[in-house]
């Protein structure tokens, strides 16, 4: 069938890059031979451990919207492909949150489970990142934690999760695991493994008395890694923040934590004059903010203007390897002061290749 063919394609692609970039691997030809004859009989095949790791560390490589791709060689792969039941994947979810936490000493990873097949679909996570703060309608029209959650808080509630007594700004959402045989079930997480910063300013004492907080790890869980042909819906992968992810999008976004009028008010910021650039100058505190404060606890983080040096190191490295590093100028370019970081001043390439994370079918709630 024309599907089959594709994945034979894919297969054959995959495994001569494998082979290209892994010289002392067994020999290509019996593999190729052996995995043409698997996806006659089954439809799909088994990456071996050593594709499977090489797989999901140039999924990353070939991320066109990841600025933090230097380190792409080193990420720390789980192979949980014998996983397919909800409890099973919840609880190594939990792990992986425990492992790369590492104290602080964030450690880039990825838990991969069960691939999707023909006759067995696989485990979902309906959840964008494991750990992710509810969103509460309030009848004033203001919403109470983060309004990005509002329908999947909305979701789960009418699905019997039960919201803590009083309300909070930064409620962990339950993890929501769906399986063929099992529907969609959820699971509480553990605050064991939940570590969060409390956000303080190393000038204005006033910062901490906002109550602001954010969790140490983004483990991104709604992106399908696709391998040579083979589809894997369920592996949640993270590395470490970029503060401005925090400070410029999650905090200062309108239609997120909208901390930017309160911080200019307590600023004293002249807030009837947009050209007194109050919005910028709040804004640049509530980074400071949340640089100094993962610092503070020694949780990883980055800058944006190093990490944008580093990516740029990563483009050098990737082209003396040979290599073209496709890149979505919009997702690279940071969301504050983007001229003052020299990814902002070029151009790059904008093919698609595979392997790869894809964010298309997510569950929309
Ligand atoms: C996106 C930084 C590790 C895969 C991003 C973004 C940033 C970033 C700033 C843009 C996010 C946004 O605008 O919302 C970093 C840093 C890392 C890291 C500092 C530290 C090691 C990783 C790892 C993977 C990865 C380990 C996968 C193995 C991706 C993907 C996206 C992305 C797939 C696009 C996500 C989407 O479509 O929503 N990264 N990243 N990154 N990163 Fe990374
Ligand atoms: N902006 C999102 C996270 C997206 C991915 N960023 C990373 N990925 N740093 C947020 O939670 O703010 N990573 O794998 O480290």
């Amino acid at each position: 069938s024309a599907d089959l063919d594709k994945v034979r394609a894919a297969a054959e692609e995959f495994l001569e890059l494998f082979h290209n970039e892994n010289p002392r691997a067994a020999p290509i030809r019996p593999r190729i031979a052996a995995v043409m004859r698997e996806i006659d009989m089954t439809g799909t095949y088994w990456h071996t451990p050593a594709e499977l790791a090489f797989g999901a560390r140039v999924a990353w490589r070939n991320n066109a919207r990841c600025i933090g791709r230097l380190y792409w060689n080193s990420l720390q792969v789980r192979d949980l492909r014998a996983v397919s039941d909800a409890a099973g994947v919840a609880e190594q979810c939990f792990d992986h949150l425990r492992a790369a936490h590492n104290g602080g000493k964030i450690r880039p990873m990825i838990s991969i489970f069960a691939p999707e097949t023909s006759i067995r679909p696989a485990p979902r996570i309906w959840n964008e990142q494991l750990i992710r703060y509810a969103g509460y309608d309030q009848p004033s029209h203001r919403v109470i934690g983060d309004p990005r959650y509002r329908a999947f808080t909305a979701e789960v509630i009418k699905r019997g999760w039960t919201p803590p007594e009083h309300p909070g700004a930064f409620d962990v959402l339950p993890l929501v695991v769906e399986t063929v045989d099992e529907g969609p079930r959820m699971f509480d997480v553990p605050s064991s493994v939940v570590h969060e910063v409390p956000l303080e300013h190393p000038e204005l004492p006033w910062f901490a008395e906002l109550g602001m907080r954010w969790h140490a790890v983004p483990v991104i869980s709604n992106n399908r890694l696709e391998i040579g042909g083979v589809s894997y819906p369920a592996a949640p992968f993270n590395g470490w923040y970029m503060g401005t992810e925090i400070g410029a999008r999650n905090l200062g976004d309108n239609d997120r934590y909208a901390l930017v009028p309160q911080v200019a008010e307590r600023m004293g910021l002249d807030t009837s004059d947009e050209a007194t650039l109050w919005r910028d100058r709040a804004l640049v505190e509530i980074n400071r903010a949340v640089l100094h404060s993962f610092q503070a606890n020694e949780i990883t983080i980055t800058d944006h203007h190093t990490e944008s040096r580093r990516f740029l190191v990563h483009l050098e490295k990737e082209e003396r390897a040979g290599r073209s590093c496709p890149a979505d100028w919009s997702w690279i370019v940071p969301p504050m002061s983007g001229s003052q970081t020299p990814v902002f001043h070029r151009y790059y390439d904008a093919e698609d290749l595979v392997p790869n994370f894809f964010a298309d079918d997510e569950i929309a709630h």
